[in-house]
C-alpha cells in the first residue's frame, strides 16, 4: 500500500440522533487529513452525499428510515466498488454504523476473502424481527451475513461468511443477537475476555481461527462506543465496562502489524453529544486511535511510535 484514501460517509439513517452526520466535518476541522499526511500521502475523496432524513409519513413495520438506509447503503457499496483500492488503505469516516453494510459489501468486491473485526460495545446483528428498537445501525451484520431480507435491501448480492467475522469488545447484546451469534458460531470476545487474556492474545487467536494461513485482507469496523463510557462521551449509546484504552490501541496495532489491515470504518462519533470539553476530548481520542493505528500500518517494523501521550 502506498497511500491512504479518506471518504466521508455522513450516513445517519441508522438511528435517531442527527449529530453523527457532522462527524466527517468536525474530524476534518480537527486536522484529520494533515495528521494522516504526516504518516503517508493521503487523498481526501470528499463525502458521499445523502438526502436529509425526513420524518416518515408511514413507519416501516420493522426498520426506521428503511428506504434511506437501503438506498444509502447501496450508494456506499457502489461508490467503494468503483474506487481503485489496489494500492491504498481506505478510511471510511461515518456516520452511524448502519453504513457498515455498504462499506463491507463494497469492499468484498475488491477483497472477497476479507476478515472483518467488528469493534463495538454492541452486536449490530439484529434482524428486523429481533430488533428491540427498529434502528438500522443495530442490524447491518444481519444483512451482510444474509440472515435478513427486506424489499429496500434487494440489491445485496454478496455475503460475509460467519467464520470471517470477529466481535471485539461487545458487552450489550440483545437476546436475539446472542441466539444468532451462538447459532452461527461467530467468534466473540467480550471486554472481560480482552481484559483477562490481553488484546494481543485475543486478536492473534481470533485471526488464526478465521484465517489459519494468514493470507486474508482485514477490515476493521470501529464503533467508537467500544471505548468505555469513561473514555468517550460524544456517542449515542455509551456502555460501561469497556476494554481498557491500552487494549484497544493494542488491538489496532496488532491488526496493523499483520500487514493485512486494508481498510477501516470509523463510526458513531456524535459531536452534538456532551459539553464542549467532552466533545473535544472525544475527537482527540478518536484521532489518536486512527493516527496510532495507521502509523503502524505504514511503519510496522520500521520504527516504534511512542505511545500516545494520553495513555502514559
Ligand atoms: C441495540 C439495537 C446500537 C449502536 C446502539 C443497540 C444497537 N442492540 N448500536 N448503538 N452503535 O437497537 O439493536
Ligand atoms: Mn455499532
Ligand atoms: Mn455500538
Ligand atoms: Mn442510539
Amino acid at each position: 500500500m502506498k497511500d491512504i484514501k479518506v471518504i466521508g460517509i455522513p450516513f445517519d439513517f441508522g438511528q435517531d440522533h442527527i449529530g453523527v452526520r457532522l462527524a466527517p466535518h468536525v474530524l476534518r476541522e480537527a486536522n484529520l487529513i494533515p495528521r494522516l499526511q504526516n504518516i503517508v500521502k493521503t487523498e481526501d475523496l470528499g463525502d458521499i452525499i445523502f438526502p436529509f432524513k425526513l420524518v416518515e409519513a408511514k413507519k416501516d413495520k420493522y426498520i426506521k428510515h428503511s428506504l434511506g438506509a437501503g438506498l444509502g447503503t447501496k450508494a456506499i457499496s457502489d461508490r467503494l466498488e468503483e474506487e481503485d483500492l489496489s494500492k491504498s488503505f481506505l478510511l471510511n469516516v461515518g456516520g452511524d454504523h448502519g453504513l457498515g453494510l455498504g462499506t463491507i459489501h463494497g469492499l468484498l468486491s475488491h477483497h472477497p476473502e476479507s476478515v472483518v473485526v467488528w469493534a463495538d460495545a454492541h452486536g449490530d446483528i439484529n434482524t428486523p424481527e429481533t430488533s428491540p428498537s427498529g434502528n438500522f445501525h443495530g442490524m447491518p451484520l444481519a444483512f451482510l451475513l444474509g440472515l435478513s431480507q427486506h424489499p429496500h435491501f434487494g440489491w445485496i448480492r454478496r455475503k460475509l461468511l460467519p467464520n470471517k467475522l470477529i466481535f471485539f469488545g461487545p458487552r450489550d447484546l440483545d437476546e436475539g443477537e446472542k441466539d444468532i451469534i451462538a447459532r452461527h458460531n461467530i467468534q466473540y470476545y467480550s471486554s472481560e475476555d480482552i481484559n483477562r487474556l490481553g488484546a494481543k492474545e485475543v486478536i492473534e487467536m481470533a485471526l488464526h481461527k478465521a484465517d489459519p494461513f494468514g493470507i486474508c485482507p482485514i477490515h476493521l469496523s470501529f464503533d467508537v462506543d467500544v471505548f468505555d463510557q469513561m473514555d468517550i462521551d460524544s456517542t449515542g449509546t455509551k456502555v460501561p465496562y469497556g476494554p481498557k484504552l491500552e487494549e484497544l490501541f493494542l488491538m489496532g496495532g496488532v491488526l496493523a502489524e499483520t500487514g493485512r489491515l486494508k481498510s477501516m470504518d470509523l463510526v458513531e462519533l456524535n459531536p452534538q453529544i456532551g459539553d464542549a470539553a467532552s466533545v473535544e476530548r472525544s475527537i482527540a481520542l478518536v484521532l489518536e486511535f486512527v493516527e496510532a493505528t495507521l502509523g503502524q500500518v505504514f511503519h510496522a517494523g520500521k520504527e516504534k511510535k511512542p505511545m500516545p501521550a494520553m495513555l502514559e
